[in-house]
This record gives structure tokens, sequence and C-alpha cells, in this order.
């Protein structure tokens, strides 16, 4: 098992009153919106949920990786293969900002990629699905990408500076990627019977686990309270959850694409949609490591980071030269 279940049950929100002078002083520039920067007073708490919510961000920019990487050299003509390497790439500068901004608080590279090989530390329980067909890479620019900026549009916000400036950039490249999905879901509906088969295949796989990356709900969320109190997380999961169905519902419409949730319904009264139950057992179940990939996913983790001992070594053996001779010089 290598990625665990929700398993604690959160701590209570402090009031200001029962904070000591130097948190409720943190409190009060959060409230007032005031960045917090990386040599700047923060209660231990937050420098550990930021390390976990940062890291697994970036775990999951680089796992996300896999199931693109699958089909660069099977894109269908020169011009799609380039536009999907470039966007592969730019999940892997997402990560290496990502994990930048979590150096900033005291955790390094290493220890971040030991706790997630040693299963302390999860990624996007997306990433767990495979990528069976060319209309999967559609969906998951469309609904995977469009589901990440929905997210992280909020997290622009975020108190922390490092993270917040990560995610203006991240979020840029991130609309490109969600294009490129919809723009190879539009060409497949307008084609031939089979292609059009593919994209709802596709659809109907993605929808569910899509829905899933917004994590549990409110209810049963973990980190929600304290998290939303130091505005490391701007909005809860089920609010993004559901301004995600009212954005990408639309646009299912636009591309003739069925849904695959029969409850789905306008409700006037609320002005959003209303949608059926999700499958949570199979989420916990992907997040406890039984997902269809999870094994694959791990396995290549593991022997990318084993097969770059070498250059680790190589470079602690520089640093250690350089920094004896010049010791020798002084
Ligand atoms: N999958 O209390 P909660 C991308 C965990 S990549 C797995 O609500 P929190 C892309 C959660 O970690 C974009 N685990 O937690 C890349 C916690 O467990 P731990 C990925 C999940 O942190 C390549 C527990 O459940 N985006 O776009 O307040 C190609 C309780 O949950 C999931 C981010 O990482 C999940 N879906 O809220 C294409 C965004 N959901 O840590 C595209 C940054 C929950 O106690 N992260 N868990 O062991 C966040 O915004 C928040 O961490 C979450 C969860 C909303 C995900």
């Amino acid at each position: 098992m290598y990625a665990q279940e929700v398993k604690s049950t959160g701590k209570p929100v402090k009031s200001l009153d029962e904070m000591d002078p130097e948190e409720r002083a943190f409190q009060e520039r959060i409230d007032a919106d005031i960045k917090i920067e990386p040599k700047d007073f923060m209660p231990e708490g937050y420098r550990k949920t930021l390390i976990r919510q940062i890291s697994q961000h970036a775990h999951s920019e680089i796992v996300g990786q896999l199931p693109e990487g699958n089909w660069i050299t099977r894109a269908p003509t020169l011009e799609r293969k380039a536009i999907l390497l470039a966007k592969v790439q730019d999940e892997a500068g997402h990560g290496l900002y990502l994990y930048c901004a979590a150096e900033t608080l005291g955790a390094s590279r290493d220890e971040m990629t030991e706790q997630l090989l040693a299963g302390k530390a999860k990624y996007s329980s997306i990433f767990n699905y495979p990528s069976l067909t060319w209309a999967d890479i559609g969906a998951i620019g469309w609904l995977v990408d469009g589901a990440a900026i929905m997210n992280q549009v909020q997290l622009q916000r975020c108190s922390y500076g490092p993270y917040s400036r990560a995610m203006v950039r991240i979020c840029k490249e991130e609309s490109f990627h969600q294009r490129q999905g919809y723009d190879i879901m539009m060409k497949l509906v307008k084609g031939t019977d089979a292609q059009q088969e593919m994209a709802q295949d596709a659809l109907d796989r993605w929808w569910w686990p899509s829905l899933m990356m917004f994590g549990p709900p409110d209810a049963q969320s973990v980190h929600s309270a304290q998290s939303m109190a130091w505005k490391i997380k701007p909005v809860s999961n089920d609010e993004l959850r559901q301004r995600f169905v009212d954005q990408t519902v639309p646009q299912a419409e636009y591309l003739g694409l069925q849904i695959p949730d029969p409850d789905l319904k306008w409700n006037e009264a609320r002005g959003r949609y209303d949608f059926g139950k999700i499958d949570w057992n199979e989420f916990y179940d992907v997040l406890k490591g039984n997902g269809p990939c999870n094994k694959e996913r791990m396995a290549a983790r593991q022997k990318a980071w084993d097969d770059g001992a070498w250059f680790r070594d190589g470079l602690m053996a520089h640093a250690r030269k350089k920094q004896s001779r010049k010791m020798a010089a002084e």
C-alpha cells in the first residue's frame, strides 16, 4: 500500500483568543491577505500542511506525465506529437517549480521523493487510470486539466507567496493544455462513427475520476477547515467540484457528447447543475493503492529514482570535492 487512506480526523481550528501572541499576529496577517514569505514566522502546522500539499501537487505533476507519455510515440500526426510533447514537458516544469516552492519551507527534494516512494505521500488519484485510446489524451486535457485549472486558479490566492506565484505561471500553461484536449475532442466528434464512439468512451471513463480529483466531500475532508482558515486553500472541495460540473456540462453539450450521469439535471432554483452520487469507495480504494495503474505508476517512479542514483552520487562527489578545495585554500 503506497498511498495511505484518509484516516486522521483533523483538529478544530483555534480561535484568535486561544492563540499565543506570535500565532495571533500570524493569523492577523493571513486575515489581512498579506502573503507569508519563506523567512517569516509560521506555525509548524502551517509549514507541514504546505509541504504536504505542495509536495503532493508536485508528485501529481510528475506522475501525471505517465498516462500522456504513453501516447507520444503514437500521436496521429506530427503536429499532435509536437503539441503533446510540449504539454508533457510543461508538466515536468510544473513539478520542478512546485518542488522548489516546497524546498523554501525546508523540505529537501530527496526527502519528498522518498516519502512518495515509501507510500507516505500521495499523488492525484486520477493518474491511476489508464490512457487506452488517443481520445483519452483529449479527455485528459479537457477534463483533467480542466479540473486542475479550476483548483489552481483559486490557489493563486494562497497565503504562501512562493506557492501562489508558482500557480500563476502554471495556470497559464494549464489553459493551453485544456484547449489542446478540447481541440482533440472537437476533431474526434466531427470524425467517423468510430471516432465519435472513442470520444464518448473516453468521456465515460474519465468523468467520475475527474470529479474525484477535488478530494473527499467537505464533511469528510480532514484538512479543509484548518487549510481554509490559513488561506492555503481558499475554496472548498465541494464548491470547486460544483463549479467544474457547471463549467463542463455545456462544453460536453457543444461536443454533442453525453455526460455519463443519469441524475445530472439543471436546477433552476440553485442556478447550478445537480449531479449523481460519486462512488467514494472507488476513490478510497484507489488511494489505498488498488486503482488500475497504481503499481505501474509507482514502479515507473521507483525506476526513475534508481536510474538517477549515479547522477545524484556524482553531484554529491563534485560538491564535496569543491568544498574540500575551498577549505584547503582558506
Ligand atoms: N487524490 O482533507 P482533504 C495536473 C487526500 S496535477 C489523491 O480534502 P486537502 C496534471 C489528501 O491529500 C494537479 N489524494 O485534503 C498533471 C488527504 O490525504 P493526506 C494536481 C487525495 O489537501 C499532469 C486526504 O485525501 N493538483 O493537473 O485539504 C497531467 C484528505 O483530503 C485526493 C493538486 O495537487 C486526490 N484527488 O485537499 C495533467 C492541487 N484528494 O495528504 C494534469 C493541490 C484528496 O492527509 N492540492 N486527497 O495523506 C489540493 O488542492 C488539495 O490537496 C486537494 C485535497 C484538494 C487535492
